[in-house]
């Protein structure tokens, strides 16, 4: 409540805020999470927590009066619509030159995403993190964070069988034709629940397309596993629909930290203050980069470095699809939980991942979503007049993805006689090249903060999530920021508490 005095205080329950809150937890910390989105526990009036994708409302986009698809066309037609204004689960910020999508609720990313948890390529570690230990993330870290995750891989005879998997498996067929790696993701969703959708004997999820706004049931979000066991300790305590604004120091010591509570409608109904000893940012690459910029100029942090807000790249995402031959059906039926990639990153700098496309309707069409090695990077800053931190993302950055895309794709399409589709972005666009899913860096481990995430300046604050990581992590993010914080938080409960 207003007033109160607290020895830690998370922003933010992603990834990194989880790890944070469960471990200090463990350590006998009590913490307190503040979220800006809503709690995602109670169902709609059509009995679901989440909508569909193919009939998205009001719970499925962030204070927006119409959606912004990541696909915004088919057959060249757009298919975005009007919704009821409500603080939905997926928002499409709009950031200059790129539109960032990213989770809001109990959970953050974990409840929109596809679950495809990968663990980066030893031998790429060092370009990713070149101040961490890559020994004791590949015999602890990583490990602990896909115990924590509940990470596992498909049952490949299974794979090779079910109808909801026929456009991976023709996304394999052309990549091994083409002579490109064809490798299993991992991914925390339930295969064994996965299966029953499959053979109709449980509600359907990621069988019936379920992506973006939420799965109702078979995706292990952090609702379902460090949340879980952070709520089950009895010492963490969370506030959805509360938005943290500003957070500076406090003259008795720790830290005052202005907190507005929101309704569904986004209009703040009551700003509160609390203190905190320590606070942890933990609100997402974009989440924590705004704040941090804005407490640096308007003085409410000035200690912080010049690092604030840089190193921001966007994990090279680039999405494509192509038109197959009639044989190629990929199917009606897709789960909307990728399972496959095509690795060319050695060679061509770029990971696809066979991503679904879940109309319902066979549309002889493979999508992907690569990501790639881009080396640009923006940065924010904070425009006073505007009242807001703003990125220098150009849309012509993103270049370099489409060229690494290419040399996967151009030879498919070569192999196969078959040709790019150029209806789903748009009339006549090839590439999704607007947006990103991955958004990382903005307060980089060892620059912006000490190499365990301490921010320079102001002890006892503290960054845990994706914007420790500069830019890029050559594989989908989240195992590698879980596994980050896990090893950050380990090393602060040590020495700091
Ligand atoms: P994040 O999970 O974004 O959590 C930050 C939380 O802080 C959010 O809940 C915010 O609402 C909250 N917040 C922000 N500002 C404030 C504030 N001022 N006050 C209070 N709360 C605030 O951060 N990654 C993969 O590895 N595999 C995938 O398959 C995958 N698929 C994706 C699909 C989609 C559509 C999207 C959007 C993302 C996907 N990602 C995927 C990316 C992944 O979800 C993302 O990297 C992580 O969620 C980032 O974790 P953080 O802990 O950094």
């Amino acid at each position: 409540g207003d007033g109160a005095r607290v020895p830690v205080l998370v922003i933010g329950t992603g990834y990194g805020g989880s790890v944070a809150a469960l471990r200090l937890a463990q350590a006998g910390v009590d913490v307190h999470m503040i979220e800006m989105g809503m709690a995602w526990d109670t169902p709609g009036s059509d009995g679901k927590i989440f909508a569909h994708t193919t009939s998205p409302d009001g719970r499925s986009y962030w204070l927006r009066t119409r959606t912004k698809q990541p696909l915004s066309n088919f057959l060249g037609f757009p298919i975005d619509k009007d919704i009821p204004r409500y603080t939905g689960i997926l928002d499409a910020e709009e950031m200059g030159g790129i539109i960032v999508y990213q989770g809001r609720g109990v959970g953050g990313g974990s409840l929109v995403n596809g679950g495809m948890a990968v663990t980066p390529k030893r031998e790429n570690f060092g370009a990713i993190l070149p101040s961490v230990n890559a020994d004791e993330m590949y015999s602890t870290y990583y490990p602990r964070a896909n115990a924590g995750l509940g990470v596992s891989t498909i049952d490949p005879a299974w794979f090779d069988s079910v109808d909801c998997y026929q456009y991976s498996r023709v996304g394999r067929k052309h990549a091994q034709r083409s002579g490109f790696p064809f490798v299993f993701v991992p991914g925390v969703y339930d295969w064994d629940y996965m299966k029953q959708e499959a053979a109709g004997t449980v509600p359907k999820s990621a069988v019936a397309g379920e992506i973006l706004y939420g799965n109702n049931y078979g995706k292990k979000s952090l609702q379902k596993t460090y949340i879980a066991k952070a709520k089950a300790t009895g010492k963490v305590t969370i506030s959805p629909l509360h938005k943290v604004t500003t957070v500076s120091p406090a003259s008795g010591g720790g830290y005052t930290v202005v907190i507005e509570q929101l309704n569904t409608s986004g209009t703040t109904t009551a700003t509160k203050s609390v203190t905190a000893d320590r606070v942890f940012f933990a609100a997402g690459s974009v989440g924590t980069s705004k704040l941090l910029v804005k407490l640096k100029a308007t003085g409410a942090l000035p200690q912080l470095n010049g690092e604030i807000g840089k190193g921001w790249g966007d994990n090279g995402n680039v999405m494509c699809g192509r038109a197959n031959h009639m044989w190629d059906a990929t199917g009606k039926v897709q789960s909307a939980i990728p399972t496959g990639g095509i690795d060319n990153w050695a060679a061509g700098g770029a990971f696809a991942e066979v991503a679904p496309l879940p109309t319902g309707i066979e549309t002889y069409a493979s999508f992907y979503l690569s990501i790639t090695k881009n080396p640009n990077r923006a940065s924010f800053s904070w425009n006073a007049a505007a009242g807001k931190a703003e990125l220098n993302w150009q849309t012509a950055w993103k270049q370099p993805s489409i060229d690494a895309a290419k040399t996967i794709f151009d030879k498919i399409n070569s192999k196969e006689g078959t040709i790019y589709r150029t209806d789903l972005f748009g009339t006549y666009k090839i590439w999704g090249d607007h947006l990103t899913y991955h958004p990382l860096g903005g307060a980089v481990l060892n620059k912006a903060t000490d190499n365990y995430g301490r921010l320079h300046g102001h002890p006892g604050l503290y960054v845990i999530d994706g914007s420790l990581i500069p830019g890029n992590t050559s594989v989908n993010p989240f195992v590698t920021i879980t596994a980050l914080a896990e090893r950050n938080i380990e090393k602060i409960i040590a020495t700091d508490l």
